[in-house]
């Protein structure tokens, strides 16, 4: 066995941050190389290696492969839901062509292991919107929806024409502290969290009763690496997993938070994302994922919010 040398891209972002430190302490600070377009990220900061790379450049990206004898990949930088549909064509080529351009660079330096995240966002309007199984209808709404969709597939090809092992999780909206997220049409549930702290108030940008699945972050950086730490044979599908922890509405979140600050309040302003969230399943069926590689979240509202107002209060 090779020594595991990963490289993230898109390590500065809502889930890149956490997972860089999660994977630095599991496999040591030099064999986790960091890379993002931005200088760099305060939590990152002299804590290991640290490329500027914007994911469009091919041959960088080479480079640091090379250099690095870099063995897993994972692939983090994209447009998200809401940002995509404001410029749906630059999403697309943003979303796709890096991803191609990795998966073409992971099978030509024969790394062992590709992570490509995907979304609930490929399901759409026409999808059974309750306990969203695994295999269902998929007809995306969003520009970012379809390029995860396609994305699914182009992982599921590489693997079963190249044998590429690439491994993908469909991420329900995150929740965390450390890290912010962007243009995310769930980004309501960590914004909330830090306006409660600040003002003891909140205008919510989807409608009180819009229920959508949501996990916290520690849940998703330990399945992500679960996930790419089973062995290949316990895996019986490359599309990416469903996986799933909690659901919930606006309303429920804001009452979640009353139990620690009273006076919070809440009104809502739905915008353009309510669109997005109503096409969206409430909440998802992840029982592949529960048997194929034993997944098991750990984290409910309650204790999702103890935990997120404890961390951010210390931050503040
Ligand atoms: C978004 O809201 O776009 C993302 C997602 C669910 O993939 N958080």
């Amino acid at each position: 066995m090779r020594q595991d040398k990963i490289l993230i891209i898109g390590a500065c972002g809502q889930i890149g941050v956490e997972l860089t430190l999660a994977l630095r302490k599991a496999y040591g600070n030099n064999n986790v190389i960091a890379a993002d377009i931005k200088e760099s990220h305060p939590l990152l900061k002299d804590d290991g290696p640290y490329y500027q790379l914007n994911v469009m450049d091919s041959d960088a990206t080479l480079n640091i492969v090379k250099k690095e004898n870099i063995t897993q990949i994972y692939l983090l930088a994209a447009l998200l839901s809401a940002t995509g549909e404001k410029n749906p064509k630059l999403a697309w080529d943003i979303n796709m062509q890096s991803m191609l351009q990795i998966l073409d660079i992971s099978l030509q330096e024969k790394l062992d292991r590709v992570y490509w995240p995907s979304s609930i966002a490929v399901f759409g309007t026409s999808t059974p919107n309750e306990q969203t199984q695994q295999k269902t209808i998929i007809e995306p709404r969003t520009v970012y929806g379809i390029s995860k969709y396609a994305g699914e597939l182009w992982c599921q090809y590489y693997n079963q024409r190249w044998g590429l092992d690439v491994r993908s999780l469909r991420y329900p909206g995150l929740i965390s502290w450390k890290s912010a997220p962007g243009g995310g049409t769930t980004d309501y549930a960590v914004e909330i969290y830090h306006e409660a702290l600040k003002n003891k108030h909140y205008t919510c940008f989807l409608s009180e009763n819009t229920y959508l699945p949501m996990m916290y972050m520690d849940d998703a950086i330990r399945g992500t690496i679960e996930l790419m730490q089973v062995p290949t044979d316990k895996l019986s599908t490359r599309m990416a997993y469903n996986i799933s922890a909690m659901s919930f509405s606006p309303k429920e979140i804001a009452e979640s938070i009353k139990k620690h600050i009273p006076e919070f309040n809440i009104d809502y302003n739905p915008d353009f994302r309510q669109q997005i969230a109503d096409s969206w399943p409430k909440s998802i069926d992840d029982s592949l994922a529960r048997t194929d590689w034993i997944w098991k979240p750990e984290f409910n509202l309650d204790k999702m919010t103890e935990n997120m107002l404890l961390n951010l209060k210390s931050t503040i």
